[in-house]
């Protein structure tokens, strides 16, 4: 049997693939004829695929590459498919590094940017992705940030924008504050510098309004990855629980003040068992106790040592537990039982009430600072199982006050030694709980509380790269608004970066005048977290011109939700969050009718390095996408990207793979070209009439196309890949099979095939089909004009199929039976078949098994 491959070659009406010039020739046509546009009047049903838009640092890396090659197959196939496809790019402009580079280089970020950015289109061209370039921007355009300031002053005037000293996040590096999202790990996510508190004047906005909605609507995304919406759900951090009010005692620690230290748990069954106190090192309440005594030097050396600790490793259990005793107690309003007053390093000024009841028998915190410093560990609560239960299941009193654990109580168990309600249910949402909540309620000394971890979202920065806050500082009028017929503040052009200048010391910048009373004010020198031109980005992209609104009402609302968003699995909380609470208020703001902005959200994984490390400059592991490109084109690229791993899964970096997909791009090509030549594209197809080897290429392509399909729907671009794979050799042993009798192929089943193979790769390799769609088979429209291939179900089943014949179980032949062969029709073909062994002998029962087997049993 002759090789396809030499037949091929030797075939000289197959041009030689050559990527370069079809690449280039394709990119032309598609922005001239403007193929990707998207139009807003479409009587289709509109499809949104958006990938996360790019941080302009330099030329894209391969983890763009696959980014857009992911979200490229998904818009080119929903052309395919009949869907109006919006699918648009721009750039995440403000930021850090480009003022960075300008100060380092003494120029100007923008001028740093816009090249960058240039510099990016042009890589992105020469991917040939299906962007709609006409609505591209980029978040440092005033035309842009102007609608991010327009929407600080909405949210102001709602009260969900606002000022606050309290203390901050700076990082010292940066010189600037962050956000609590942005401190990961204790560390500063963009230098890794361990971040300073400071007690700073800053601007927030209310998400915390939204937490319970931003938690709820959780629910809804089924097309969200889980590991997300948990990262989520834990950010958001809802708690169940009480606020309890202890009463302050005198300097005699027994007689009541009139003043009440609130705390929050979500333990009230445990209140028994409540052996201290504890504020933070922060709290005014603990300097305003400690002030003047005996404590206060041990107290201030505390203070001191937590300002160092971030607030994620003081959550931590690793956390050395350090306090100072205050000398003043409090009354436990359920049994009147004085207990200490602590300031500890574990509490945070800035959860709950800023206030915790210690109960060393129920919480590990508190257990380990109880021993550390000698404080009662009274067992208020414990299981069947513990010896202490036969002892204190009866036991109202608190007699027993320390035990001889090694650790705190697991959660579930049985209240003891807790008065009236001893012998109740105890642990997290338990009965007891609700008991003595409900008991604490009715003597108004406590009450149900939900409480939230997420914390207002810090959004001024001390940095000139960003869209500055739209406000002003008069002395008289306070924080007044900038009037919406001055938006955009622009952000000056001529600052002297390279001389260390800030807008807070660019007088030109800053001097104004208040718009309410006209006496000389100060204009707010902070700008914006570029978060905040990220949050809104994809609302943007369906009226991207507006001058008169962020968007108009009925585009945004045609266009969102985003249908597919693609990016990667570090924007878990920060991005996302921040994202889908921006929606909210603009929804609040009747500027848009949606809850929520992305549908289905697939977080890609990482390209790595061929050694499995990530790539980075500073590791000089780099693997620039023009290093493929250049030698064998971006469909190879593309093909090889989406070929080596499932989009969600992490990759290493394989140069074979790129050869892999080279070759099979070519042999395709070859492949297409030879079936072109016996194909009739205006035939149709004659299932009866087709012979044996025709009939099993047209099974084989229905099989196929199916699994393909399937697996374009979700998302699985390497099997789908793999399907066109299997079927492209399925041609070739077909045309070689027929090689000495070409005119025995079915001119019509070869133009079906060809035609298939190149629309079922389009997505992946859009120049490659392009130019087969034109150039093979002489089409004039666009190969996304053509719709996508739909497959037969009933086709796929062969016309026959094989079946074992048994007598008494053992194997006695195979044989060829209809494939719709009814029992009886098996039967009778099987007992032919063996008819000479079966001679003399008696069938008692014949087991009939529908495609596999016919069994005789004979006596
Ligand atoms: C008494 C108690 C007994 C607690 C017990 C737990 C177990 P989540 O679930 O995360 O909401 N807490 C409250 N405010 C705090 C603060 N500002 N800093 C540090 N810890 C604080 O945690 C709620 C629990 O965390 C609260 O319930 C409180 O300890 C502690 F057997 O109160 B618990
Ligand atoms: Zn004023």
């Amino acid at each position: 049997m002759a090789d396809v491959s030499t037949i091929d070659e030797n075939n000289s009406a197959i041009p030689w693939y050559d990527a370069k010039e079809i690449e280039a020739k394709w990119q032309k046509v598609w922005e001239a004829k403007k193929t990707f546009k998207a139009s807003d009047e479409s009587e289709r049903p509109k499809k949104y695929v958006l990938e996360m838009f790019p941080y302009p640092s330099g030329d894209l890396h391969m983890g763009h590459a696959r980014n857009y090659s992911i979200g490229d197959a998904m818009a080119r196939q929903a052309h395919m498919r009949g869907y109006d496809v919006l699918h648009p790019i721009g750039f995440d402009a403000f930021g850090l590094p480009a003022e960075n580079a300008a100060i380092k280089h003494n120029t100007q970020a923008a001028k740093w940017t816009y090249q960058n950015i240039a510099q990016a289109v042009e890589t992105m061209h020469r991917m040939g992705f299906s962007y709609d370039y006409d609505r591209m921007f980029n978040t440092c355009d005033p035309e842009y940030y102007r609608w991010g300031q327009w929407m600080f002053i909405k949210m102001w005037e709602k009260g969900l924008a606002y000022r606050a000293t309290s203390p901050v996040n700076w990082c010292p590096n940066c010189k600037t504050v962050l956000a609590n999202e942005q401190v990961v790990d204790g560390k500063c996510w963009r230098c890794g510098s361990i971040p300073e508190k400071r007690n700073l004047s800053q601007w927030y906005l209310k998400i915390t309004d939204y937490a319970q909605e931003l938690l709820d609507d959780l629910d809804k995304l089924d097309g969200w990855p889980e590991n997300v919406k948990a990262q989520q759900r834990n950010w958001i951090g809802r708690s169940e629980g009480a606020e309890i009010d202890f009463t302050l005692a005198d300097i005699d620690g027994v007689t009541p003040t009139n003043q009440k230290i609130t705390v929050f748990t979500t333990r009230a069954d445990t209140i028994f068992g409540v052996s201290f106190l504890v504020l933070p090192p922060e709290s005014e309440l603990a300097a305003q106790l400690v002030a003047g005594t005996q404590y206060e030097e041990a107290y201030l050396e505390l203070k001191t040592a937590t300002d160092k600790i971030s607030s994620v490793d003081r959550q931590g259990s690793n956390l050395e537990k350090n306090g100072v005793f205050t000398g003043r107690y409090v009354i436990n309003p359920i049994n009147g039982r004085p207990a200490p007053i602590w300031i500890a390093n574990y509490v945070l000024l800035d959860y709950g009430t800023g206030a915790v009841m210690g109960v060393p028998c129920g919480d590990q915190r508190d257990f380990d600072f109880a021993k550390k410093y000698n404080l009662e560990i009274a067992p208020i609560i414990c299981t069947e199982e513990d010896p202490l239960y036969e002892q204190l299941k009866d036991e109202k009193d608190l007699r027993v006050t320390s035990v001889d654990w090694e650790s705190a109580m697991a959660a579930e168990g049985y209240l003891i030694q807790s008065g009236d309600f001893t012998g109740l249910k105890g642990g997290k949402h338990s009965e007891a709980v609700d008991a003595i909540t409900k008991w604490l309620e009715n003597n108004n000394c406590g009450r149900p509380k939900v409480q939230f971890r997420l914390r207002d979202w810090l959004i001024s920065r001390q940095r000139y790269w960003g869209n500055p806050i739209p406000m002003i500082h008069c002395d008289d009028c306070g924080d007044v608004p900038v009037p919406e017929k001055d938006l955009p503040v622009l952000l000056p052009q001529n600052l002297d970066l390279g001389a260390g200048e800030t807008l807070a010391q660019n007088a030109e910048f800053y001097q104004t005048t208040c718009p309410i009373c006209g006496k000389p004010a100060k204009r707010i020198t902070d700008t914006m977290d570029t978060f905040t031109c990220s949050s809104w980005y994809f609302m943007r992209y369906t009226d991207p011109h507006n001058d008169m609104l962020p968007y108009a009402r009925d585009k945004v609302n045609h266009w969102m939700p985003v249908d597919n968003y693609i990016g990667g699995i570090e924007h878990a909380i920060l991005h996302l969050l921040y994202s889908r609470f921006w929606t909210k208020v603009a929804r609040d703001l009747d500027l848009i009718d949606v809850d929520e902005p992305f549908t289905n959200l697939l977080t890609q994984g990482m390209v790595k390095d061929a050694h499995g490390e990530t790539m980075s400059k500073s590791k000089g592991n780099v693997v620039p996408p023009s290093s493929v490109i250049d030698p064998y084109g971006a469909d190879t690229m593309r093909l090889a990207i989406l070929f080596i791993a499932p989009p969600e899964k992490d990759f290493d970096w394989d140069e074979e793979a790129v050869g892999g997909a080279n070759r099979f791009i070519k042999r395709a090509w070859r492949i297409v070209w030879g079936l072109t030549q016996s194909a009739n594209f205006d035939a149709k197809i004659e299932l009866n009439g087709l012979d044996e080897k025709s009939a099993e290429l047209n099974r084989v392509l229905h099989e196929l196309g199916i699994r393909c399909t399937n697996d374009y729907d979700r998302g699985q671009f390497n099997t789908a890949i793999s399907a066109v794979m299997e079927l492209v050799n399925a041609a070739s042993k077909y045309l070689v099979d027929t090689e000495n009798t070409p005119q025995n192929r079915d001119a019509a089943l070869c133009a079906l095939v060809a035609r298939d193979i190149v629309a079922m790769l389009a997505p992946i390799c859009p120049h490659w089909a392009e130019e087969l769609y034109h150039e093979a088979f002489g089409f004039s429209t666009s190969v996304y004009d053509e719709a996508w291939p739909e497959f037969d179900e009933a086709q796929t089943i062969a016309a026959t199929q094989e079946i074992v014949v048994q007598i008494m179980g053992k194997l006695r032949a195979r044989i060829d039976v209809p494939t719709s062969a009814t029992k009886e029709q098996m039967q009778q073909q099987a007992q032919e078949a063996v008819a000479q062994l079966l001679d003399g002998k008696q069938i008692v029962k014949v087991i009939v098994v529908p495609h596999k087997l016919v069994n005789f049993v004979t006596k």
